[in-house]
């Protein structure tokens, strides 16, 4: 099976592009080709970027915010965390992949093609992970799903977290979680980076912590991380999410840890309307943004990217998987609007969190990868900024996901028809 997308206007390249599609494969781009046994579909100029990328969110929590006993009064993350704690022996796997099942469609249905999500493993019968495990099997045709092994209420801060991080490895998950700033000490937290670490080594795993989402400026574990990752050469395999702290820190220790994170090549995932929203709770006024150092982290050439966390749980009553809003949220907070900044802004949807579930072999819009991109209803990446744009059709392993039609305003008035 030949198509042929007319008329891509892509990211780089101010001539639009002809894309040949061979069954689920690229096979060709260039500004014109000819395939006389192709279907061919003209794209009219619209943006054309490889899938959105959601590198963190919680499949197993979504749509539980309002549930009884669930909802969370004071907005902080450690209620979040008491909420779901107090809730979670209700949960089924059934009912989890119902839930979860509905939320990424909301993410597919917005352009989302590839997902890590985290999946509780303090629960001694998996049953997140094992809703997640079979919802990865069951949709994988319209979405890859990366799995976190994440200890929600720790490593050792709920008895025997360390072992149920290892076995939910056993039984299939793709990386290593922790929550060091959980731990009921700083000692215990370190010791749960170290045996993240030690995990990601024995299982062949990569790594995600949710380090320390806290405004604590004393809370440093990404320093620990960072220089264990290094030592092992396995920076590029490991993510640090929110990275909360790092926001609040003092210049002299950013400056220095930044230099390692450079060497390091870590990645760096932070999610924006989560973090605004959870974080400046104990703050009165100066308020703090609790967001890491989007910005300089980006500027120093290391790999951020953003995400959506959540979807109306126990730590964020809204969120909808429509990337292009946490994108925009994104970068107002970190203050990324020079033009240059707003050009390459979809980067940290796309790319860069590609680079961060370690995909880029199959990731991208280049002859012989698989055939999966979208379209969205712009004509350059600005205008896709600026309007928040939607996407209109999305394309993955050469067959149409869905295609949807933009909405057209009816008016009597020639201006607004
Ligand atoms: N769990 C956690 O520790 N932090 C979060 N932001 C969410 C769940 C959503
Ligand atoms: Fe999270």
């Amino acid at each position: 099976m030949k198509k042929l997308y007319r008329n891509a206007r892509l990211q780089d390249t101010a001539e639009c592009q002809d894309i040949l599609v061979e069954d689920d494969k690229f096979a060709a781009i260039a500004p014109h080709l000819e395939a006389a046994d192709a279907v061919v579909i003209d794209l009219g100029g619209k943006l054309t970027v490889p899938p959105y990328v959601d590198p963190h969110i919680h499949l197993d929590y979504v749509y539980t915010a309002r549930q009884e006993g669930a909802t969370n009064q004071t907005g902080t993350l450690f209620e979040g965390i008491q909420r779901w704690s107090e809730t979670k022996a209700d949960a089924t796997t059934e009912e989890i992949k119902q839930r979860a099942r509905k939320a990424v469609r909301e993410e597919v249905t917005a352009g989302v093609q590839y997902i890590r999500t985290h999946a509780d493993v303090t629960d001694p019968s998996q049953t997140s992970l094992t809703a997640l495990l079979e919802l990865r099997e069951e949709l994988k045709d319209i979405v890859t799903i990366q799995i976190v092994a994440f200890p929600q209420e720790g490593m050792y801060a709920y008895k025997g977290g360390d072992e149920l991080v290892e076995e939910g490895l056993r039984m299939g998950a793709d990386c290593v979680g922790a929550i060091p700033h959980f731990e009921l000490a700083r000692e215990f937290g370190e010791k749960s980076v170290h045996k993240a670490v030690e995990l990601a080594l024995k299982y062949d795993k990569l790594i995600d912590l949710h380090c320390d989402e806290t405004d604590d400026d004393q809370s440093r574990f990404l320093e620990l991380l960072t220089a264990l990752t290094y030592q092992a050469g396995i920076g590029e395999l490991t993510t640090a999410s929110h990275t909360c702290s790092f926001g609040s820190a003092n210049n002299a220790y950013a400056f220095r840890l930044m230099k390692t994170l450079v060497r390091a090549k870590l990645n760096f995932i932070s999610c924006p309307t989560e973090n605004i929203y959870l974080e400046g709770r104990q703050d009165s006024y100066p308020k703090r943004r609790g967001l890491t150092r989007v910005k300089e982290l980006h500027d120093a050439g290391i790999n951020v990217c953003f995400a959506q966390d959540s979807i109306s749980d126990p730590w964020y009553p809204l969120g909808n998987g429509n990337l292009m809003n946490v994108l925009d949220a994104g970068i107002h907070i970190a203050q990324m609007m020079s033009f240059d900044e707003i050009d390459h802004a979809l980067d940290l949807i796309t790319i860069n969190g590609a680079r961060t579930m370690h995909i880029l072999d199959q990731y991208g819009i280049e002859a012989g990868k698989p055939a999966n991109f979208i379209v969205l209803d712009a004509d350059s990446p600005f205008e896709a900024i600026r309007q928040r744009a939607g996407v209109i059709r999305s394309v993955r392993g050469g067959k149409e996901l869905f295609t949807k039609i933009p909405a057209k305003v009816q008016s009597g008035f020639s201006l607004l028809a």
